[in-house]
């Protein structure tokens, strides 16, 4: 059983928003390879950072979209875990949550959660890689397929190296981490900006930061609570911890 520390959990009982950032690492419980861990099999040779851009693809588009529908069906077997079920139950119990994730396979959502905001698109969707516009690909053996309106190769629908941020994502993502109280960074290196600068912008605001991660990262030495395990134990030790506060406080009021 995980201890979490009482200020923390009566810090997580009265707060009034709680915005929380995910990474990989709450996905690595359901199966889903973090995006630094080694790659397996025919993809063992290949680098996450090399394949994860436009210049990729530019060159190799054949090969990046095979990558990226090699992952979608890890993603399509893989079902959301104790840490993503427990996000959906700790926005039930404050006033205001904030989910920004930083992953692409849509685990949160299957999980529960709603209006997540995806700081780095979804894999599950393809866009036309001219226009910009979300698009399913039509049905045949080309690889990648091609737009059925303009005949550009389609492309997974996700933030490579040097791109923009939706900018949607990036006001939204930014306003909750100036505007809460606790800021839980779950599950990532904190390595890739600008959703590095998330937690930075929250502690700098006056944000409690709290991060979940079995490693440390370059964000571990301003955080005020660091949970070192994995997601799928610390956040439902976290929530129980929360539930906890919650009955000793109505005890106490009433006694
Ligand atoms: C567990 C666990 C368990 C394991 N429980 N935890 C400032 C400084 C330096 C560089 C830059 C800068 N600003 C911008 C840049 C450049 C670049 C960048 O950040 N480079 C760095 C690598 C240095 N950023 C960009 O290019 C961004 N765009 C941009 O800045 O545009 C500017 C611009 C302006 C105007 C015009 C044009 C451009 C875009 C970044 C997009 C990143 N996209 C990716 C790929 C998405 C698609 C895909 O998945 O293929 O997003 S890269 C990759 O990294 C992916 C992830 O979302 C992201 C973060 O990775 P994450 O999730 O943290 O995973 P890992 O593997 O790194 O870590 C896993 C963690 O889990 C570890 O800590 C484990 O310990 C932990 N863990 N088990 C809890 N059970």
């Amino acid at each position: 059983m995980h201890v979490v520390p009482q200020d923390l959990a009566g810090r997580l009982r009265r707060a009034r928003h709680v915005a929380v950032l995910t990474g990989s690492g709450i996905s690595a419980e359901s199966g889903v390879p973090t995006f630094r861990d080694a790659q397996t099999g025919l993809w063992a040779k290949y680098r996450p950072e090399e394949l994860a851009t436009p210049e990729a693809f530019a060159r190799e588009p054949k090969l990046v979209w095979q990558w990226y529908a090699w992952r979608r069906e890890i993603v399509a077997r893989a079902e959301p875990n104790a840490g993503h079920r427990a996000i959906v139950a700790l926005a039930a119990r404050v006033p205001r949550l904030t989910l920004i994730t930083q992953n692409v396979d849509g685990l949160h959502q299957r999980a529960g959660s709603t209006d997540v905001i995806e700081f780095h698109g979804n894999l599950a969707r393809s866009t036309c890689s001219r226009e910009g516009i979300v698009t399913e690909p039509p049905d045949g053996d080309e690889v990648p397929p091609r737009c059925p309106r303009c005949g550009a190769y389609l492309r997974p629908d996700v933030v490579w190296f040097g791109e923009m941020i939706p900018p949607p994502a990036m006001t939204r993502a930014f306003d909750a981490a100036q505007s809460c109280d606790i800021f839980l960074s779950v599950g990532t290196s904190s390595l890739v900006y600008p959703a590095a600068a998330l937690a930075e912008a929250a502690h700098a605001a006056g944000a409690c930061v709290v991060e979940i991660n079995p490693e440390r990262t370059p964000h571990s030495h301003f955080a005020a609570h660091l949970l070192a395990g994995p997601a799928g134990e610390m956040l439902p030790a976290l929530l129980a911890a929360v539930a906890d506060a919650a009955r000793t406080a109505i005890s106490e009021r009433d006694a």
